[in-house]
């Protein structure tokens, strides 16, 4: 996010807030007090979030509802670049998003999102303090966020169909190479390469394959990871934010995109009696963390019913009710004895310690790295 650009977002927040106090009555005379409604403290019993697809379990969100008889308006985004271009206009809305955490961290620190008020948050202490420590660095003092998932990207594929377009060749010792190598999806092109369409998904998946930092402060890598992409650009043929149904309907047969994401196709794939095979691999060279995080817009209407949101997904049933159904771990410690059986013993949902600390974590982008990245994205998918 470049400097200029926060200091014109602050100064239109700045002279919104001075027209909302214009708006706002004047502080009634004695005479209109006796018949004011006790309106200080009451908010409308309405919650608007915006979350990614494919994330909230059936029934989760009617349950809370039921309970506070507050009404959820519930509506997704498919990319983060998508959330924070609506953030940065303002206005949005919601009470609730959910960037990733270093989608999170300048939207803090650009005024975009308010603090907890931690105290009337009694679920808090459920969060694993593992998890709690990592955010910090988006997220000094763990004032703002509360993670709704975390997982990771990676490549996931559909072995059946793509063993077959690969013919005689081995598995690569690297499943990047699947995605990233041109003696690989030359081959596979045939049965469908998907790659996630947004730039911060994929350039630092680009950079950590060619050995360099993922979120690099060197503009110069940007462009060798450009340079990368270029070589497999025509082999590349879906830009997508529908993996599950790419995967699942068979549309393609490798992919890069969120492990949680690639087993819920797999488990798509099952319950249509399919023959296929789709997995979340795990690339020898590590794969990409992302923390999910559920953050109170700085302008939201419903902010005490939010807070009451955050503390009802926090409950050990609903955070297990998550990962058991939408297949993404929770950073909740006191879900964990709630998991499935088949959930808890999948590597690819609940990761194993000696690969975890192969994982490359999430770091944030300097804004002359933005700018590269940007024009990195930009020029490999337009194939220059
Ligand atoms: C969608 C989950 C989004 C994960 N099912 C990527 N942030």
């Amino acid at each position: 996010m470049n400097k200029k650009y926060f200091l014109s977002f602050a100064l239109s927040a700045l002279m919104l807030a001075a027209c909302t106090q214009q708006e706002q009555p004047s502080l009634p005379t004695p005479a209109s007090a006796v018949s004011a409604p006790v309106a200080v403290n009451v908010e409308e019993k309405v919650l608007n979030i915006y979350n990614w697809p494919d994330y909230v379990p059936e029934g989760m969100l009617a349950a809370f509802e039921k309970e506070t008889g507050i009404k959820v308006n519930y509506d997704t985004f498919e990319t983060n670049e998508a959330l924070h271009a609506k953030l940065v206009a303002g206005n949005t809305g919601y009470d609730i998003v959910v960037p990733g955490s270093v989608f999170a961290k300048p939207q803090i620190e650009g005024g975009l999102m308010q603090p907890l008020d931690k105290a009337n948050i009694k679920n808090l202490s459920n969060l694993d303090p593992a998890i709690m420590i990592t955010l910090v660095k988006a997220d000094p003092g763990n004032n703002y966020l509360v993670p709704w998932a975390w997982s990771f990207t990676t490549v996931g594929w559909n072995k059946t169909k793509a063993q077959k377009a690969l013919g005689n060749m081995p598995m690569p010792e690297n499943a990047w190479d699947l995605v990233f190598k041109p003696e690989y999806t030359s081959k596979l092109k045939s049965c469908g390469i998907a790659y996630l369409d947004s730039p911060t998904e994929i350039i630092p998946a680009a950079l950590h394959y060619i050995g360099k930092d993922a979120y690099s402060h060197n503009p110069a890598d940007y462009k060798l990871a450009a340079d990368m992409l270029g070589k497999v650009r025509q082999d590349v043929r879906i830009f997508s934010a529908t993996m599950i149904d790419d995967l699942a309907g068979g549309k393609a047969c490798v992919a890069i995109g969120w492990a949680g994401d690639i087993n819920i196709a797999a488990n798509r794939a099952k319950d249509n009696k399919s023959n296929d095979e789709i997995e979340a691999l795990l690339p020898s060279t590590g794969a990409l963390i992302f923390f999910d995080t559920m953050a109170i817009t700085k302008d939201a209407k419903h902010p005490k019913n939010a807070h009451k949101f955050i503390e009802f997904y926090l409950r050990p049933e609903n955070a297990a009710l998550m990962t058991n159904t939408m297949r993404y771990p929770t950073a909740n410690k006191a879900a964990i004895d709630q998991l499935k059986p088949d959930i808890a013993s999948n590597k690819s949902i609940i990761v194993e310690t000696n690969y975890f600390s192969k994982m490359i974590p999430p770091s944030s982008f300097t804004n002359e790295a933005r700018a590269a990245l940007a024009s990195a994205y930009n020029s490999f998918k337009k194939g220059k």
